[in-house]
């Protein structure tokens, strides 16, 4: 049995308090990132190995969690692609030509993930030398990733994408096929470097209706876990929209199931068979409450999960740039103190 409180708790064989990580833990609320960032942009600090391991490593250091997550991003494994991907200050991610059509779609361009993104490789080797944790490593799941490709930046409602699913099935199949296979490559990669978990975000599936999502994104996502079953690395699947579809990545058999703040933990717990590890799913904005409220908060939700060998406490999606440290060191250290 796995040593770690995180991998024991994703193999549903973990005894003591829950683990404690959280999605971007990594990120702009930390004053040691904000010095880092200012001397480089985003791209800069996902591809110098040195700089994205000393981030990924910057939340071990301070806020002693219980896993890292490899600092990089989902919008990454599109770059070869050459569509002219940038991250604009206050903006976020932009693509200065969208894929669009079935035309674009047959142009994109073929590459080898170990060339293109040997960076990513690199980083979790450097990491794997000296990080006292386990190391997650991740990608974007297939309908999110081109979500972000056809809307050309964050979109509010992925209109573009939803037109095009009713105007060419046919090609928009296509496109998730080829980011599918690019995503199984991806992330074998990283496993094969040293990650020892995999964590798919599904960050827009929640747009899709009922049967859109079975063939648009969930299928696209078995295809993923399918292709990496051999490697026997654990797989947390995150997804938005996790009140109306958390039951139904049971059938995929993940590692885990990370839910958003929208479900009732205890209840999903109930239907969501124990040899599936759930994780989540504080809401993120409790992290701007006073930290007796955090506490508070915390307490309940651990007590009602106590004896659970399968749960990892998180948020239900990613820490806000804009919250204290103090609120995020009070969530690690009441899990751990638990
Ligand atoms: O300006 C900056 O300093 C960059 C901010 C930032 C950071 C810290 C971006 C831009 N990405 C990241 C890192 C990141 N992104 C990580 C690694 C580290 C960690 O978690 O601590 C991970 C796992 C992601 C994943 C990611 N990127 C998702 C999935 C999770 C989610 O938030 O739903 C998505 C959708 C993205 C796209 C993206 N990249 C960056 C931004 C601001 C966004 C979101 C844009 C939007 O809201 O549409």
């Amino acid at each position: 049995m796995p040593e770690n409180p995180f991998l024991a708790a994703l193999h549903c064989k973990n005894h003591g308090r829950p683990p404690v990580w959280l999605m971007r833990q990594a990120g702009r609320y930390l004053p040691e990132y904000r010095a880092i960032r200012e001397r480089h942009t985003f791209l800069e600090m996902c591809h110098q190995c040195e700089v994205a391991a000393e981030v990924t490593r910057l939340p071990v250091q301070i806020l002693g969690v219980d896993a890292a997550i490899l600092f990089a991003d989902i919008l990454l494994i599109l770059e070869p692609f050459k569509r002219g991907l940038r991250f604009e200050e206050g903006v976020g991610p932009l693509f200065e030509r969208p894929v669009r059509n079935a035309e674009d779609v047959a142009q994109l361009p073929s590459f080898s993930v170990e060339e293109s993104l040997g960076f990513v490789e690199k980083t979790i080797r450097l990491l794997k030398k000296d990080l006292t944790v386990p190391l997650i490593g991740f990608a974007g799941a297939p309908f999110t990733v081109a979500s972000y490709l056809i809307e050309g930046r964050s979109s509010q409602d992925l209109k573009k994408t939803r037109q095009w699913i009713y105007r060419d099935p046919e090609s928009f199949h296509r496109l998730l096929e080829v980011i599918a296979d690019y995503t199984i490559a991806y992330l074998r990669m990283q496993a094969q470097a040293g990650a020892q978990a995999l964590q798919i975000f599904d960050s827009w599936a929640n747009f899709l209706g009922p049967q859109h999502f079975h063939s648009f994104s969930r299928h696209y996502i078995q295809k993923v876990l399918d292709g990496l079953r051999d490697l026997s690395v654990p797989i947390i699947i995150f997804a938005r929209g996790s009140s109306m579809h958390a039951e139904e990545w049971i059938p995929l058999r993940p590692s885990a199931i990370s839910l958003d703040w929208t479900c009732d933990l205890v209840q999903l717990r109930r239907k969501i068979p124990h040899e599936i590890c759930l994780q989540g799913n504080f809401d993120p904005f409790l992290l701007y409450a006073p930290l007796e409220t955090i506490q508070k908060n915390v307490l309940s939700t651990l007590k009602k999960m106590k004896s659970e060998k399968g749960y990892i406490a998180n948020l239900g999606h990613g820490i806000s740039p804009d919250v204290s440290v103090d609120a995020v060191r009070t969530f690690v250290d009441t899990v751990k103190n638990s």
